[in-house]
């Protein structure tokens, strides 16, 4: 059962409000308290990072050296203060004394306080959790985490790639989903995406198609977006990029929710069990949730509406409890000389090993169940890297994996300000660290001893190198020759048969979605030859693809110059289909006072108990009373609503518009209000009907509520009219297995 969310409430929440006298709880004030109270502690749902010391040893006392911790103002030097209000000046109309030292140090703190944003992934945010490793995984690695049973403590990390940090959340781009797997071995990171392939083969590449996706450089626009010139100038030249780009025009690039998408790993990584044998595999993360979208009109209506849409939403599911899930699995190939599968290169990152030919095999359960209580410290300074492996985990030759071996240390350099940022609490492991690294800015370690190099005597020999037999990671002797050159393998020049063998995977809804987005992009785009260019790729993908995304831009449709592929479709790359468990998905229930309160009641128990999270959607903040002695908690207005925040809605009375009622007066005036007829209704009730309608949601309603959806002209598949509460919830519980109402989208392609 969930818990009632704070976020975003619109006021006067009763279950949002610090309940007095609880632990950790403070009887709300209006005015600043003038004794020392103690800072309140982390929320139910939040964690600290686990007191480490800066040289990765548990240490209980390392980890608030520098917090926040007296009770009294101090400088930074600890000196107690008796005012921040005022600089020292000479006399109450100044000038201002140069010699104010606390002015001095509060100013020069807060102009350095910004940090270099990531240059790509810079938007994010991140959430504690725990994986429980199945055991499954053991025959094939000796990864210690990999074990039966065993749990390790994670950070994740979800991320946009294109926008800046303040940029929203929901826009049309790829995702990142990095996690930091603290083992006792040391850190693993699996830093992957929610598209299971790349937009190039090698890593040199990497700055040409980011400096083509980022803002154009003469006007810096657009923010957050690949609907522009340069971006599809580059991908059309550059056809290695068409597979990644059907994805990222596919609904896959606007997800529903972080809590809703897939991850995949991407490259093909190496397994080395404990006698030393060897397996290929790509890991892939399975949302318990399904794999979910927005539509594209949500996604630009949330942008505005809600620019932190999917931040808030992690956040609040944790908060109400509905901590979000994960499968970890991977697919398994033979460590062949030529590492291929099927024909298909595993070494090649634009290509992927359909589930139909090679199933991913669930090895362990991710858990987010803790939002971070310091953003900047746990998700800004959180540095992942590639090449953070454990012992059973190894890389492979794959170019773009062999390039970010290199990018991802030497992009903290300048982010995080030195070499020393495996000290930063977030980033140390939970292994013991002896490393011989010394000094350096921002070093945190008093190292103790007088040898750190090796071979040494000085310091007894320590720290002593091991062998594998006692944890050591050693690389696996896999033979190298070659001769130096600057080329790619010949299996690296099919760009389109898996972008075909996508399309071709799709179910027809989805598919009209993809020749939307392919012609909204380009129909951004300035340049004519960039358009045509783009067909053409379009072209030697699927020749109606090209046509319907032609005809939308006024365009002839150009004939394919690659003769297409007939692939066999892979039923597990599309969305469609499937139910999945509705835990903490958002039912709006639209009530006013005079509306069928006692049903509402129920209805919120029964949301709550099914694991989903009911928000009572009202004409004002505060309560609903209908003088039954049980108000009900409002938590969003028809002021603060968008039809976008929910997954479904319920209509429990038909709310008729009432310029700034005082909220006071509904008891009686829900007691007086006779019935009213659907022409009366908000408008803007009526709107968020008719939006949810159209974004095929499921709709509920009973009693006077009816005349709602009448009005809205919301009827037909995914429509519900009741009896009672209950009886709506059980139908509109159904439905949201199926995450949306698919018969309702009408479909051209
Ligand atoms: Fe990244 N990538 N990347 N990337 N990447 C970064 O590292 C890079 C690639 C991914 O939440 C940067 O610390 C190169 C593939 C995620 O902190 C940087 C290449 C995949 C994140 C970098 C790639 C990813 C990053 C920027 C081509 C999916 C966010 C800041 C060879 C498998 C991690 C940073 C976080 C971040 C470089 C390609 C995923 C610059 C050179 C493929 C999820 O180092």
């Amino acid at each position: 059962m969930v818990k009632d969310v704070v976020g975003g409430s619109a006021g006067g929440s009763d279950d949002a409000l610090t309940i007095p006298g609880a632990p950790g709880s403070r009887p709300p004030t209006l005015t600043e308290p003038d004794k020392p109270q103690g800072p309140l502690p982390p929320k139910a749902d939040q964690r600290p990072v686990r007191p480490v010391s800066p040289t990765g040893n548990l240490d209980p006392s390392a980890a608030d050296a520098r917090a926040q911790t007296g009770a009294h103002l101090t400088t930074a030097q600890g000196l107690r203060l008796g005012d921040t209000d005022h600089s020292l000046k000479a006399g109450p109309r100044g000038p201002v004394l140069l010699q104010d030292h606390h002015l001095r140090e509060k100013i020069m703190h807060f102009d350095h306080e910004r940090i270099p944003e990531r240059v790509v992934h810079a938007r994010g945010t991140g959430a504690h959790g725990t994986f429980r490793s199945y055991g499954t995984a053991a025959s094939v690695t000796r990864a210690g985490f990999l074990g039966k049973g065993v749990e390790t403590p994670v950070f994740v990390r979800f991320s946009t790639v294109v926008g800046s940090r303040g940029s929203a959340d929901a826009v049309r781009d790829t995702r990142g989903f990095a996690t930091k797997f603290y083992t006792t071995e040391g850190n693993f990171d699996l830093v992957a995406n929610n598209i299971p392939v790349f937009f190039i083969q090698d890593a040199i590449k990497f700055p040409d198609v980011i400096h083509a996706v980022k803002p154009q450089p003469a006007r810096e626009i657009p923010q957050a977006q690949s609907a522009h010139d340069t971006f599809w100038d580059f991908v059309s030249l550059h056809t290695e990029a068409q597979h990644h780009v059907i994805w990222q025009m596919s609904d896959r690039a606007v997800p529903r929710s972080y809590r809703t998408m897939e991850g995949f790993g991407v490259h093909t990584f190496r397994l080395v069990d404990a006698d030393g044998g060897t397996t290929l595999v790509k890991f892939h993360w399975k949302p318990v949730q399904g794999v979910h979208s927005l539509m594209w009109e949500e996604a630009q209506l949330v942008n505005g509406a809600d620019p932190d849409f999917h931040r808030r939403d992690l956040y609040d599911a944790i908060e109400a409890g509905a901590h979000p899930q994960w499968e970890l699995g991977i697919q398994t190939f033979p460590d062949t000389e030529d590492q291929t599968f099927e024909g298909i290169d595993l070494l090649d990152p634009t290509k992927l090993v359909p589930e139909e030919l090679a199933p991913v095999q669930p090895i362990g359960m991710l858990t987010l169940d803790a939002a971070p209580t310091n953003f900047f410290a746990q998700v800004e300074q959180i540095a992942f890297h590639p090449g953070h492996l454990v012992p059973g985990i190894d890389v492979t030759n794959d170019p773009l994996l062999q390039g970010r071996l290199f990018s991802y240390l030497d992009t903290q350099l300048t982010r995080l300000g030195g070499p020393n940022f495996s000290q930063i609490p977030v980033n140390r492991p939970h292994a013991p660290v002896n490393d011989m690294l010394r000094d350096g800015f921002h070093q945190q370690a008093d190292h103790v001893g007088n040898a750190p190099y090796k071979p040494n005597t000085v310091d007894g020999g320590c720290p002593f190198a091991v062998g594998a037999g006692d944890g050591a990671f050693v690389e696996v002797p896999e033979p190298v020759a070659g001769a130096k050159e600057r080329s790619a393998p010949a299996s690296f020049a099919d760009h389109f048969s898996q972008a075909r063998l996508f399309w071709l995977s799709m179910s027809p809804v989805e598919k009209e979605h993809i020749v939307r987005a392919y012609t909204f992009e380009l129909g951004k785009c300035y340049e004519q030859a960039i358009k045509e260019r783009q067909l053409l790729a379009l072209a030697n993908i699927d020749p109606v693809l090209c046509q319907q995304v032609a005809q939308g831009l006024g365009l002839p449709a150009p004939e394919p110059t690659v003769v297409p592929t007939e692939a066999a479709p892979s039923p597990a790359l599309s969305q469609v289909g499937g139910t999945w468990p509705v835990d903490g998905r958002i039912i709006g229930i639209v009530a006013d006072a005079a509306s069928d309160l006692t049903g509402v009641r129920e209805l919120r128990q029964a949301v709550h108990a099914a694991g989903m999270v009911p928000l009572v959607i009202a004409p004002h903040g505060g309560m609903l009373d209908d003088g039954s002695g049980e108000p009900v908690t409002v938590q969003r207005t028809f002021l603060t609503a968008r039809s976008v925040e929910f997954d479904a809605v319920l209509v429990a009375g038909a709310p008729v518009p009432a310029p700034d009622a005082a909220p006071a007066s509904d008891a009686k005036a829900g007691a007086a209000q006779p019935h009213v007829t659907a022409a009366a209704v908000d408008p803007r009730v009526t709107l968020l009907v008719a939006e949810a309608f159209r974004h095929s949601k499921a709709l509920g309603a009973w009693g006077d509520g009816e005349a709602v959806l009448r009005q809205a002209g919301a009827a037909g598949p995914g429509v519900v009219v009741g009896t009672s509460a209950g009886e709506t919830l059980e139908q509109i519980a159904t439905l949201l297995g199926a995450h949306r109402v698919w018969e309702r989208f009408p479909v051209t392609v």
